[in-house]
């Protein structure tokens, strides 16, 4: 069994890259009297792109309406990145998100049997703390030993940087932990790190068909697709 499990924030916890942060850049962008707009299917594809600011940059290559030069492309999707976290945050703090089936109790579970936690996430610390409080409470950074977020790294996801530094400051091996995760590029950062995935995807990232899981995904891969399948029983 392992002795910490690593949490992935976004898509993991709740589904908030939809309903959350999808939705918080279209309420920026109509703040900035800008026509533009992400559904579903767009915004799908560009998560691909990790890191909020670094997706507006790369949509904005293909919109012939955005700033002509780099700098104020820049300019324009750090005030954009600005405004949309603000709009996320209340959009948290009204209760748009809940955690998704099991999360909770895994996490309680996990706690009783005495393991560590941790959050290992490349989204800003205040996207954090406005999410956790509204899940967990007030109280919720008591429960993780270790808190890696954007910040703390130069690389996000997939690169495996927040969870080199996430495995540094628990002082444990790899094989002692289990990375839970919802993504592609999630599930690329923990396995470049050597740490085992249990991968629960979220709704933009389908779950792979399972004649083309092994042997890339196997052992290191455990994929969740039914919420009753993630709990400490089926999955320790
Ligand atoms: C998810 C991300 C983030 C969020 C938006 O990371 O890639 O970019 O989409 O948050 P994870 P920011 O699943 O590792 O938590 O705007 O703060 O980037
Ligand atoms: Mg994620």
């Amino acid at each position: 069994t392992p002795k910490a499990l690593l949490w992935d924030v976004d898509g993991t916890l709740a589904e908030t890259e939809r309903d959350g942060h999808r939705v918080a850049f279209n309420l920026a962008f109509a703040d900035a009297g800008l026509p533009w707009g992400w559904d579903e299917r767009r915004y799908g594809e560009l998560l691909h792109i990790t890191g909020g600011r670094e997706r507006l940059l790369a949509d904005m290559l293909h919109r012939a309406d955005a700033p002509r030069t780099p700098e104020a492309r820049e300019s324009l999707a750090r005030a954009l990145h600005h405004r949309k976290n603000q709009r996320y945050a209340e959009l948290v703090a009204a209760g748009a998100l809940l955690p998704r089936p099991g999360v909770l109790d895994l996490m309680r579970e996990a706690r009783a049997q005495g393991l560590r936690q941790a959050i290992v996430t490349t989204t800003s610390r205040r996207n954090v703390q406005a999410l956790m409080t509204e899940l967990l409470g007030r109280r919720w950074a008591d429960r993780f030993e270790v808190l890696v977020c954007g910040e703390d790294v130069r690389d996000k996801k997939p690169h495996p940087e927040a969870y080199l530094l996430a495995l540094q400051r628990l002082g444990l091996p790899p094989l002692a932990c289990r990375a839970l995760e919802d993504s592609g590029p999630g599930l690329s950062a923990a396995r470049a790190a050597g740490i085992p995935v249990w991968l629960r995807p979220s709704v933009y990232f389908p779950a792979p068909r399972p004649e083309r899981l092994a042997p890339v995904f196997s052992p290191f891969c455990q994929l969740i697709t039914r919420d009753e399948d993630f709990t400490w029983e089926r999955l320790r």
